[in-house]
C-alpha cells in the first residue's frame, strides 16, 4: 500500500517531457473535475454530442462537440472550423472562463505564455473509439500551443513523428492528465488507440478529451 502511494505521488508531480516542446501534466486537470463536468453538461445540451463524417466517408467512431468562438467540425466537403454549430445552426456554446484560464495555466507551465484559446473541441469515446493517426493543420497560427485535457477512462495515446510512417511512442493517458504540445512538437501524426472497457468510477464507460487551440 505503502509503495503504491508513492507510486502515485510520484506519477502525479513528475512532469513528463514527449519531444522539445510537448509535456505532459500528470493529474493537473483533478482540481478541476467538479467544474468540468456540470459544465459540460450544459454544453452538450445546446450542441449535443454527434459522430461527424470524414471527407472519406467514414463516420467517426468519436463523438464531439465543442464550445468557444470557433468549433471544429468535419464532412464530406473537409475539415474545418466554424463559428456556426452546423447542425443546430446555432453559434457554438461559449467557452467557460474557468475552462480557458485551465488551459492559459497549463500552457504557461510548458513555456508557452499568454495562450488564449478560441476553440475547444470535446471529444467523446466509448469503448472502442479510435482516432487514426493524423495531424491538426487546420488552426490558422501554428505558433500557438494545443492543450489537451483527458476526464474518465485510460486511453493509449500514440505520438508520432513528422512522417506518417514514422515510428510513434505509447502513452497512457489518465483521468486529470493534461498534455501541451507547440513548437516544434505542433504538427506530429498523433492518435488514440482503441479504447479498452475499463470503467472509471466518476465517468464510467467513457472517455472525455477536450482540445484548447487558437484556431482563428
Ligand atoms: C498532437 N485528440 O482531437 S489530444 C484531436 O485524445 C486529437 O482526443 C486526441 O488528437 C484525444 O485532434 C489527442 C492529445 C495530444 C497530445 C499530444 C500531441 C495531441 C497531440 C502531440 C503532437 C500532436
Ligand atoms: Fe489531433
Amino acid at each position: 500500500m505503502q509503495s503504491l502511494e508513492l507510486f502515485e505521488a510520484t506519477e502525479q508531480s513528475q512532469p513528463q517531457r514527449l519531444g522539445p516542446a510537448a509535456m505532459v501534466l500528470r493529474g493537473v486537470a483533478l482540481p478541476h473535475v467538479r467544474e468540468l463536468m456540470p459544465a459540460i453538461e450544459v454544453i452538450e445540451a445546446m450542441s449535443p454530442f454527434r459522430h461527424m463524417v470524414t471527407p472519406g466517408g467514414f463516420t467517426m467512431s468519436v463523438a464531439l462537440t465543442n464550445c468557444g468562438a470557433l468549433g471544429w467540425t468535419t464532412d464530406r466537403r473537409g475539415y474545418r472550423y466554424t463559428a456556426v454549430d452546423p447542425e443546430t445552426g446555432a453559434p457554438w456554446p461559449a467557452m467557460p472562463e474557468a475552462f480557458a484560464r485551465l488551459a492559459n495555466e497549463a500552457a504557461a507551465v510548458a513555456g508557452f505564455d499568454g495562450f488564449k484559446p478560441d476553440a475547444c473541441l470535446i471529444n467523446r469515446y466509448l469503448p472502442g473509439s479510435r482516432l487514426s493517426l493524423h495531424q491538426d493543420r487546420n488552426e490558422r497560427d501554428y505558433d500557438a500551443p494545443i492543450v489537451s485535457v483527458s476526464l474518465g477512462m485510460r486511453a493509449v495515446f500514440l505520438f508520432g513523428g513528422h512522417s506518417r510512417t514514422d515510428p510513434a511512442v505509447k502513452v497512457s493517458l489518465h483521468h486529470g492528465d493534461v498534455v501541451v504540445w507547440g513548437g516544434a512538437d505542433r504538427l506530429r501524426y498523433h492518435g488514440v488507440m482503441p479504447l479498452k472497457d475499463e470503467p472509471h468510477a466518476l465517468l464510467g464507460s467513457q472517455r472525455i478529451n477536450f482540445t484548447f487551440r487558437k484556431a482563428g
